[in-house]
């Protein structure tokens, strides 16, 4: 087993829980210098630096949301000199403002080192050449990994997303091992081989691929290591945080060990705030222990996980988050049914004859038509002949969201690709 840091990465639970509690009261003491907007909500809360005497004074701190970096931005929440900013990132969201994320010197450097503690637990090396296909500019999720990569001594190759004939050669010419992606390119890239009749076994050197940045099943992770003969790793991560690095899967892939010495995790109840305990599935909620520009205290991040109870056998100590089901706020409610889309995609990556791209639409006063990709092998290019493969679906995502969608076939490589998150989900109705 190798590490990028055994010492902290295998630290004894009281000696991090010590470091934790020593982090958590300095972070408090800054904020409550630094910023008017924590020393406002630390004031309505009645709570002053020196309370904080021991983690479990962590809920006495208020919950600090998207609206709030929202209404902050651009520079509310920044805890240092702007002449001491070296980095900008934003998050667009959906909707309204985006959220600007500063980072210092120091931040940059501890986001890199966090992110090559993911890549050796994978086993990655300096041996290693790693293709970014994550978007460079705004976005965390290019440079993080960059800059991790190149630390543990990595070729890093910056792709970026798309053009995937220009991948393809980069990965032939200079034997790419490791890619970065997010899973909807990663399909379609398995896709795009199988048309060019490249077989990754055969033509290709990747070994692994790094997949983040949306939420995505075990049914699609199973997909892309089967399509491209490569072990998936799954990696977490948000803007408001680093970016990717700070949940990453080691060798045995069995959930994501995030690292304790930076960030402290709550799972909570998204409807009341209240705690739950380990191996319950709530809202996670992190407040960043160590990041010096803009620290966040009890972050919602409105992702639904759980924490996995007991050690792992990689010997790290730091705790493991569960695969994330979705996000509070990509529920759908459909003819008063709460769906989450992640339960629609098991159901069709579970299906050899389903390809690889799917589109929920949701039209009319409250009709949901899903629009399937089918598999490029066994198809004859006629979609009407399938009559029957449309039925088995529509039982069997009945079975699983409790209410009966419209399915529609269409052709292979016929539904639109993103090149940064996919858009899963395409909401139309006028109610
Ligand atoms: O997506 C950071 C990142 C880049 C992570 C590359 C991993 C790889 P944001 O754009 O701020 O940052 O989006 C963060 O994306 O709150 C989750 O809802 C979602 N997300 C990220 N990774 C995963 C994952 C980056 N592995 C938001 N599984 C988060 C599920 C994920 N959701």
């Amino acid at each position: 087993m190798t590490y990028w840091d055994q010492k902290t990465e295998t630290i004894e639970r009281a000696a991090l829980e010590a470091l934790q509690l020593k982090r958590l009261q300095a972070i408090v003491r800054r904020v409550a210098r630094k910023v008017p907007f924590y020393q406002r909500k630390l004031a309505d809360c009645g709570v002053q630096p020196r309370d904080i005497r021991s983690l479990a004074d962590l809920r006495r701190l208020p919950f600090t949301t998207n609206t709030d970096l929202r209404d902050t931005y651009p520079t509310g929440l920044l805890a240092i000199p702007s002449e001491d900013v070296l980095r900008l990132h934003t998050s667009s969201g959906t909707t309204g403002k985006p959220k600007a994320l500063f980072f210092s010197r120091r931040d940059v450097d501890n986001a890199a080192e966090l992110m090559a503690r993911c890549l050796v637990m994978t086993g990655v090396t300096h041996r290693d050449v790693l293709q970014n296909m994550m978007t460079y500019g705004l976005f965390t999720g290019a440079l993080v990994m960059h800059y991790g990569a190149e630390k543990v001594g990595c070729l890093v190759i910056p792709a970026g997303p798309g053009n995937s004939e220009k991948q393809l050669l980069l990965m032939q010419d200079f034997r790419t091992t490791v890619i970065h992606v997010t899973p909807s390119y990663a399909l379609y890239l398995a896709d795009f081989m199988e048309k060019k009749g490249v077989d990754p076994r055969r033509d290709l050197a990747l070994r692994k691929a790094f997949v983040g940045a949306e939420s995505y099943t075990e049914e699609t992770r199973r997909k892309i290591e089967q399509a491209l003969g490569i072990d998936v790793y799954n990696s977490y991560g948000l803007s408001e945080m680093n970016g990717p690095g700070i949940a990453f899967e080691c060798e045995h892939k069995c959930g994501m060990h995030i690292w304790e010495d930076n960030f402290l995790i709550e799972i909570i109840d998204p409807r009341t705030g209240e705690p739950l305990p380990d191996g319950q599935t709530g809202e996670l909620v992190l407040t960043a222990l160590c990041r010096e520009a803009m620290p966040l205290l009890r972050y919602r991040t409105r992702d639904i996980t759980s924490i996995i109870p007991g050690p792992c056998s990689c010997g790290r100590t730091h705790r493991r988050l569960h695969r994330m089901t979705g996000r509070s706020d990509d529920m759908l409610i459909v003819r008063g049914v709460n769906i989450y889309p992640q339960q629609i995609e098991r159901v069709l990556m579970s299906l050899p004859s389903v390809g690889r791209n799917y589109q929920i639409v949701l039209e009319g006063l409250d009709e949901m038509t899903i629009n399937v990709e089918l598999a490029e092998a066994g198809f004859d290019g006629h979609v009407e002949h399938l009559t029957r493969l449309q039925s088995e679906i529509v039982d069997r995502l009945r079975a699983e969201i409790l209410t009966k969608p419209k399915v529609h076939l269409v052709p292979p490589g016929t539904l639109p690709v993103s090149e940064g998150k996919a858009k899963r989900v395409i909401d139309n109705r006028s109610l």
